[in-house]
């Protein structure tokens, strides 16, 4: 079944073969039929959700046959069986797959990658489970929990969230998820908490429940990375969304069930260039309108902003905006009016009007490189009034936009000052309303001292520089990267919280700062507290308070 294949191509292949060692010469298996039908599944179960579904890499290495073939059969073997410490899970000797299908794997790992199926409602369908129906739910709170103050917290590598008491700081519950986690977002009531794994698995979580817990889940494609509930007075708890990368497309839901009712594809045209058909562009960040029963989805590679009419699932309408090309994360302005969203490989701001359903600016001048907002941050400043923030990825800047068109018209979708962070890798700012502190991260900065701190800025005084905090060292854990990630606030606004994310098999932590004191007022340590990335405070998620 295996044929002898050489890395320099077939030009010169022998030649090449000769210099090199043995190990550059290799066997290319060839797959029957039934083992290539059964490898995609499992590559599409296990494996795309973080090398990619095209093996293009995301949070797993991409897979190229250059790759892949170099390694050879037993090296990809035992990196199935027992992964790895930079993150691939040990499927091998977690038993999830048998030696027969991670041989099968290694050898569908040297073949090129196929262009995976779609995913349409059949498909979804057939992977929706409605654990409790509605009929059977609770009617009423059935736990003494302050809800609005709960926090759902990533434990990213483990494919699980965990319900922390924001008051106590007690773990509540640990829940099963898809893998890889991505985001929490609330339905409008506060009830229901919705949950997406990178596999694109939905989990919809009640919080009635004595012990809050999944209600329903569905799978809503391969890869994913966002999920929103109608938010629209009169809407509330009636749908949610979930965005796929892929296929392309996201698919309207049920709310209170998760049956998918509407699903829609993104493939199209480019804005920059109408001849440019683009067969992947994938859904980044969701948010719901305040002002129309509209969803806004950002649609990356073709640079548009759908706003998806939900009222009527059979005549949809949807208003397309062009927007900017690799729309990526974002989040409403105070008013939550206008959205504000980053176009991060293009060095944009893209602000959209989700009132008059209009792109009001694209703003480029004075943002940095590859801004990376999260959500943002809201704030009066001092001098410009109330203005939008996000930091960036690919520079140490933080870009300050003014936000009010009616009382600071001339600062309105301006960069009105830039502020200087703690270095490159930002990836989340966070304020509050009562707070008079500005909060950056640095996780993906090459500096240790920079990645295991968080900057703060003295929302008052921005002239002064930001101020350092070590919080890894206050978490105190031992060894491991403790990179410092996205600050929360609890439904007070007057701490916030930042997850000390360090690797799978290492101790990792949840930091509480007093806000006002900028001083260390709890740790949060737990064994199942297994890589806490992003944490989602029930109140603030609601509200869409950042
Ligand atoms: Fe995220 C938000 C995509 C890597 C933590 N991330 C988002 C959103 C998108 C996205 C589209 C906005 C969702 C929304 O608002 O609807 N993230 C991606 C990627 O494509 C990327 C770059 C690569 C990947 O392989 O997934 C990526 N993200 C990461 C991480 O490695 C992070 C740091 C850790 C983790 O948990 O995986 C991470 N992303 C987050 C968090 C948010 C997020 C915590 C929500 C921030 C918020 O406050 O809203």
């Amino acid at each position: 079944v295996l044929s002898s294949f050489a890395l320099a191509g077939p030009a010169g292949a022998a030649d090449a073969a000769k210099k090199d060692d043995a190990a550059k010469a290799f066997e290319v298996p060839k797959l029957t039929d039934a083992e290539h039908a059964e490898a995609n599944k499992i590559y599409f179960q296990r494996c795309a959700g973080c090398h990619g579904v095209l093996r293009k890499g995301a949070t797993g290495v991409p897979l190229p046959t250059s790759f892949t073939r170099k390694r050879g059969l037993q090296e990809l073997k035992d990196f199935i069986t027992y992964g790895s410490a930079a993150g691939m899970p040990n499927w091998g000797t977690s038993g999830e797959l048998s030696p027969a299908q991670i041989d099968l794997m290694a050898r569908y790992l040297m073949l090129e990658p196929q262009q995976p199926p779609e995913f349409g409602v059949k498909e979804m369908r057939a992977t929706w489970k409605l654990i409790v129906p509605p009929s059977k739910r609770p009617t009423k709170k059935m736990n003494d929990l302050d809800l609005s103050n709960l926090f759902s917290v990533t434990l990213r590598d483990a494919g699980e969230v965990a319900l922390i008491d924001g008051n106590t700081k007690k773990i509540i519950t640990v829940i099963k998820t898809g893998y890889a986690v991505h985001i929490s977002r609330l339905s409008a009531s506060g009830r229901y908490l919705y949950v997406i794994g990178r596999d694109a698995k939905v989990n919809m979580i009640d919080l009635w429940m004595k012990v809050p817990q999944t209600v329903a889940e569905i799978k809503v494609g391969m890869e994913a990375r966002s999920v929103e509930t109608s938010k629209m007075k009169g809407w509330e708890d009636k749908y949610a969304i979930a965005g796929t990368y892929w296929p392309p497309q996201f698919v309207i839901m049920d709310g209170a069930t998760m049956e998918p009712l509407k699903v829609v594809s993104t493939r199209g045209f480019t804005v920059d260039n109408p001849s440019e058909y683009h067969p992947e562009p994938r859904v980044a960040a969701i948010v719901a309108s305040h002002y129309h029963p509209e969803f806004v989805v950002n649609v990356k590679e073709t640079g548009k902003v759908l706003l998806v009419n939900y009222e009527d699932l059979h005549n949809l309408k949807i208003t397309s905006i062009d927007a900017e090309r690799f729309l990526h994360d974002g989040g409403f302005d105070s008013t939550k009016r206008y959205f504000l969203t980053a176009a991060n490989a293009r060095n944009t701001i893209v602000v959209i009007d989700t009132k008059k359903d209009k792109l009001v600016k694209k703003i480029t001048e004075g943002v940095g490189s590859k801004p990376h907002p999260g959500r943002g941050a809201n704030f009066i400043d001092p001098k410009y009034g109330p203005v939008w923030a996000t930091s960036d990825l690919g520079d140490d800047m933080i870009s300050v936009i003014g936000t009010d068109p009616v009382k600071h018209a001339k600062n309105a979708w301006k960069v009105v000052r830039n502020l200087e962070g703690l270095g490159g890798g930002s990836l989340f700012i966070k304020t509050h309303p009562k707070s008079h502190n500005l909060w950056v991260d640095d996780p993906l900065s090459p500096d240790e001292e920079n990645y295991q701190a968080v900057g703060v800025f003295d929302i008052d005084h921005l002239d002064k520089p930001i101020v350092s905090l070590p919080i890894a060292k206050w978490a105190d854990l031992g060894p491991g990267p403790k990179r410092v990630v996205q600050g929360e606030y609890n439904k007070a606004g007057d701490e916030v919280w930042f997850s000390v994310w360090n690797g799978k098999k290492q101790k990792s932590a949840i930091v509480v700062i007093d806000d006002k004191t900028r001083k260390l007022k709890a740790v949060i340590k737990d064994p199942r507290l297994i890589t806490p990335t992003g944490k989602f405070n029930v109140y603030n998620t609601m509200h869409d308070i950042y």
